[in-house]
């Protein structure tokens, strides 16, 4: 494949209500997408970098700024293999995986278009359907929050997490689990807590858990380490793992018991398979993570988690929960005991509905031929 044009490109699309976090809420979500035109086919990856650097420490901006003047001129011209072959290319450039991971997805996606394997099996997936989830961001009161629970109870969905930040925890984790006493119940804090926290913490072991998403700091794996021998609750960690020797580092100290894979908090497909490997040699769990994506890294999501070690139940979940219209077609729909067929389609199964990606846009830049190289040293390109 020879990677010959690339299109960066922002697109606007509106939640169908708020989500919040313990970091914040988001309505408006800035969705970046990257194009790669190699061998008369288009391969397509989503970028989930957030809109500020609250998840973690990426933005959609840096994100953009990273493509265009560090990530871009490492691929672009270059003869390779396969998309396997992205991250060697990209491995100068330290950290920024949500940058880098919608690059070399837009690779495997072409690569899966170019070969007419399904993208799945492209990946080494196996399962024909994946489990579901639902992430519940924190509601004004736990009335509302209950009516939420009812309903993705009522549609099937396998798991509802929970999100919580001090002061919207025990009581709303408590009435959640009297009302529905056997749903897979866990909770998300998004890094709100600290170590001094962990008597309070350890409060939520009575309710019977699947898990306890990252309750510490972002970056963090030795306090985890240290939070997991004191509580009983499974911590799985999100935010701080991203990439391989993350994962080992958290299985062989302790720090968690599951792990939420991100494709792009972890730089694409590649390194996420290696994680699921890994996690799968060592019967440690692993789910696949969301970011409130467009149904383009929908689709990418549920490719990756056709693979094996996928065995709990995902945050990726029907595109009419987020969005009234999403950008591809057939909508992602959820079946009524809450799982997701994976297509066999050559590609990502779905078709991208181009006309309506061209309406939300609200930037783009485009990458042809070799470009003037200002700041990548030139014994790298
Ligand atoms: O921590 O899993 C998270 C959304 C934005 C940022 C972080 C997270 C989330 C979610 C959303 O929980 C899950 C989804 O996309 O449905
Ligand atoms: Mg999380």
């Amino acid at each position: 494949m020879k990677i010959e044009h690339v299109n960066l490109r922002e697109i606007h699309m509106r939640l169908r209500s708020p989500f919040e976090t313990s970091f914040g809420a988001v309505q408006d979500r800035r969705i970046l997408l990257v194009e790669v035109h190699t061998d008369g086919v288009t391969g397509w990856g989503e970028g989930t970098a957030m809109e500020g650097p609250f998840y973690n420490s990426e933005t959609i901006d840096t994100a953009w700024m990273m493509l265009r003047e560090y990530l871009i001129p490492l691929v672009l011209g270059k003869q390779i293999g396969s998309a396997k072959d992205i991250p060697t290319l990209l491995q100068p450039v330290r950290g920024n995986e949500m940058a880098k991971a919608p690059l070399e997805n837009a690779v495997w996606h072409a690569e899966s278009l170019i070969s007419g394997v399904p993208l799945s099996r492209l990946l080494g997936g196996t399962l024909s359907e994946v489990p579901c989830g639902v992430s519940l961001g924190i509601q004004p009161t736990i009335a509302k929050l209950l009516a939420m629970v009812d309903k993705e109870v009522a549609a099937g969905y396998q798991r509802i997490k929970l999100k919580i930040k001090p002061g919207k925890d025990l009581d709303v984790v408590r009435e959640v689990r009297k009302r529905f006493p056997k749903i897979k119940l866990s909770v998300d804090a998004n890094s709100a807590y600290t170590l001094a926290d962990t008597d309070h913490l350890k409060r939520l072991d009575e309710f019977n858990l699947l898990m306890m998403e990252q309750p510490l700091e972002w970056d963090d794996i030795h306090h985890h380490a240290q939070l997991q021998s004191q509580i009983a609750t499974p911590i799985c960690l999100d935010e701080s793992i991203r990439h391989l020797r993350h994962a080992a580092a958290a299985v062989e100290t302790g720090a968690c018991r599951v792990i939420n894979i991100k494709l792009c908090r972890v730089g694409g497909h590649s390194e996420a398979s290696r994680i699921q490997e890994y996690c799968f040699g060592r019967g440690v769990p692993v789910w696949c993570g969301g970011m409130i994506e467009s149904g383009i890294g929908r689709a990418h999501n549920i490719a990756m988690s056709s693979q094996a070690g996928f065995i709990w139940p995902g945050d990726v979940s029907a595109s009419q929960r987020y969005w009234d219209e999403d950008v591809i077609e057939p909508e992602v729909r959820v079946s009524p005991s809450g799982t997701i067929r994976v297509s066999e389609s050559p590609g990502l199964g779905y078709e991208i509905r181009e006309r309506r990606v061209q309406q939300l846009t609200v930037r783009q830049e485009q990458f042809s031929g070799r470009p003037e190289l200002v700041s990548v040293p030139a014994d790298l390109v």
